[in-house]
């Protein structure tokens, strides 16, 4: 049977086990650039069998957070070889998830403050969260404008252009964020897509921008360095879709082909419960759905997850697991899940913003 500290291989990778450092923000890069604490923290971690990291935009259009990294500027990627040496050095492997927010955004956070953009001008019930001479405060997120179709393709670059330059800045791979409500998941589901053009309406239409993102960024960098999150039931960000289980077989029957390292799925409420009574989801069919569609790409389970549950996911055919919140708190996550041992508790307080507290001083096993 195979074991959560045991080595794997996906697709190029070699992992040194299942273990995998999920994407946690933490809005401690001003300008967007990654600072030398990002580098401490990253290393630190680098005993996970691979680090996700934190939403990295593709844009100044894709912020949506204040001091989250980006990685479209020269003086990004260089900030970024920093932290991937770092991993690298201490044995570890690191992807850069690469995001756009969309809607979810403020004004203050916008290149010249104009409207953040998203499928349709419909604004989402959620809060952004605002830095004013180091004072955080979390707002209203702004109402959008809809993108005209001539813009999607812009987009589609910067995310292609944000894998170029993710490979260039020393990372393994990326991984695309489809999920949480932000703008690939706006499209997928009709809650936030009202379009009338070939973006909008039929699932086929709304799985539009999600693939031919997918597609860029594969034939840029190869599928075996891509990863892809998805979170089909999530209210996350006031998203929600009508028929999400016909929306996402549609996806992983379309994702088949593009021979992704893996495919990261976030079960239920993004970082909440697991089940929703009022949204019933088959997350065996949608796996399902992509294997029997040829689909080789490793299967990343997400959410709530402790030693045990993930040992049996495993066991039931998950290929990795993530951890989210355990990995702030605990560098040594993987020493001490191997243990048994007790694990740190987090501070909430210092999850966004802030400096070297709750960030680079959590203490190992070992001290
Ligand atoms: C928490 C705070 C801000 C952003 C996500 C990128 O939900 C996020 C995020 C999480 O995927």
């Amino acid at each position: 049977m195979s074991s959560i500290f045991e080595p794997v291989q996906i697709g190029a990778l070699k992992l040194h086990n299942r273990i995998v450092m999920a994407p946690l923000t933490r809005n401690r890069s001003p300008n967007a650039i990654p600072t030398d604490l990002a580098v401490t923290y990253y290393r630190q971690r680098a005993s996970a069998g691979l680090i996700v990291s934190e939403g990295t935009v593709i844009s100044p259009q894709g912020q949506g957070y204040a001091d989250v990294p980006g990685l479209y500027s020269t003086e990004q990627i260089d900030a970024w070889k920093r932290v991937t040496a770092a991993v690298h050095e201490a044995g570890g492997k690191i992807f850069c998830q690469i995001w756009h927010v969309g809607r979810v955004s403020h004004t203050d956070l916008q290149p010249d403050n104009q409207p953040p953009v998203a499928p349709s001008a419909i604004t989402a019930k959620t809060k952004t969260y605002l830095l004013k001479d180091g004072v955080g405060s979390f707002a209203e997120t702004s109402h959008p404008r809809a993108l005209r179709a001539e813009e999607l393709p812009g987009i589609v670059r910067d995310f292609q252009h944000a894998a170029r330059n993710a490979v260039l800045a020393g990372f393994d791979g990326v991984e695309v964020h489809g999920a949480n409500g932000y703008l690939i998941d706006q499209f997928l589901k009709d809650g936030a897509n009202h379009r009338k053009d070939d973006y909008g309406g039929s699932i086929e239409n709304r799985a539009r921008l999600l693939l031919e993102v997918m597609r860029a960024v594969t034939e840029e960098i190869g599928g075996d360095r891509v990863g892809l999150r998805l979170s089909p039931i999530t209210p996350a960000n006031d998203i929600v879709d009508s028929n999400p289980q016909p929306l996402f077989e549609h996806v992983a029957r379309e994702l088949a082909p593009l021979r992704l390292a893996y495919i990261h799925v976030i079960e239920g409420a993004t970082g909440g419960p697991r089940e929703i009574a009022d949204r019933p989801f088959d997350f065996g069919a949608f796996k399902s759905a992509y294997q029997t569609a040829g689909g080789k790409g490793a299967w990343m389970v997400n959410n709530g997850y402790d030693r045990a549950m993930a040992e049996k996911a495993v066991a039931n055919g998950a290929d990795l697991v993530a951890f989210g919140r355990p990995f702030i708190s605990n560098p040594d996550l993987v020493h001490r899940l191997r243990e048994n041992a007790e694990l740190n508790a987090a501070d909430k307080t210092t999850f966004y913003g802030g400096g070297a507290k709750g960030y680079t001083d959590y203490p190992t096993l070992n001290g």
